[in-house]
């Protein structure tokens, strides 16, 4: 059920769903629950706003599907923001105010400094998908961020702490303090997991990508799938099992970087 499918109107059975929100905590946002908002700026575009400061993140985080001629020409990001953009599938033009244009395809991404508004276009008939973060940027003396576009089929994957079964893809730079987060896709062929519960400051916004899978949050465990959100507030316990029988279960997911928490 949902926006995302067409799937509207009356169902069968009662209404319910798996999603769970803790705010500041964890939170998990099923993709059939997820609702299209309008956001100034974004033209035949259906967009749903995913992580924010209302549920405890420090970043916002948009799932959109660019719609025929969908675009932002008005500019994404502003004033003290930094932006990126991942497109899950299809063709979309990234620009900025230098009238630099990159074509990014399925995998494709691009990461734009603090100040540096992103503008959008679909550039195919088809719909294209596309996975958006903004945060506001922590600068610290002596270091700044760059550009960054690529795709992730360049990138080299790692296996993740050892596990043959789970790679990592890093799409900033992990050796320039620059830069104050990153993104990453984790994935985990069916049956493989975390090494451990991970507990850790930093926090999360992560959008899945494909397959199935248990989460653990907080010690607690929720079924997830393909087209879910999941936030992970500092210090929430988190960890995951693949359970799907067909695909591995993938997320992007965010994670801050390279700071010393405020005092
Ligand atoms: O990078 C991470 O902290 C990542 N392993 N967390 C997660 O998958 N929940
Ligand atoms: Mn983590």
């Amino acid at each position: 059920m949902g926006y995302k499918n067409n799937n509207v109107g009356y169902r069968d059975g009662l209404l319910e769903s798996r999603a769970v929100v803790e705010k500041g905590l964890y939170a998990i946002l099923p993709h059939d629950g997820l609702v299209n908002n309008s956001i100034p700026g974004f033209e035949n575009v259906r967009i749903s706003i995913l992580g924010s400061a209302a549920i405890g993140a420090s970043f916002n985080d948009y799932i959109a599907e660019f719609m025929e001629g969908g675009k932002n020409t008005r500019g994404f990001g502003g004033e003290g923001l930094e932006t990126f953009a991942y497109v899950i599938s299809g063709k979309l033009k990234v620009s900025n105010d230098a009238k630099e244009e990159y074509l990014l395809e399925d995998g494709g991404y691009a990461f734009f400094p603090v100040n540096e508004l992103m503008y959008f276009e679909n550039a195919q008939k088809e719909m294209t998908e596309v996975f958006l973060y903004q945060r506001r940027y922590e600068a610290i003396d002596g270091y700044k961020a760059h550009k960054v576009v690529g795709n992730k089929a360049d990138l080299q994957a790692i296996e993740y702490e050892g596990m043959k079964d789970v790679l990592l893809w890093d799409f900033l730079p992990t050796d320039d303090f620059g830069f104050d987060m990153n993104i990453h896709i984790l994935e985990f062929q069916p049956g493989a997991s975390h090494g451990y519960v991970e507990t850790h400051y930093q926090e999360h916004g992560a959008y899945l990508l494909s397959g199935q899978g248990m989460y653990n949050l907080d010690n607690k465990w929720f079924p997830v799938e393909k087209g879910d959100y999941i936030f992970m507030g500092r210090y929430s316990l988190q960890c995951a099992y693949a359970v799907g029988r067909d695909e591995p279960l993938a997320y992007i997911y965010s994670k801050d970087a390279n700071r010393n928490p405020q005092l």
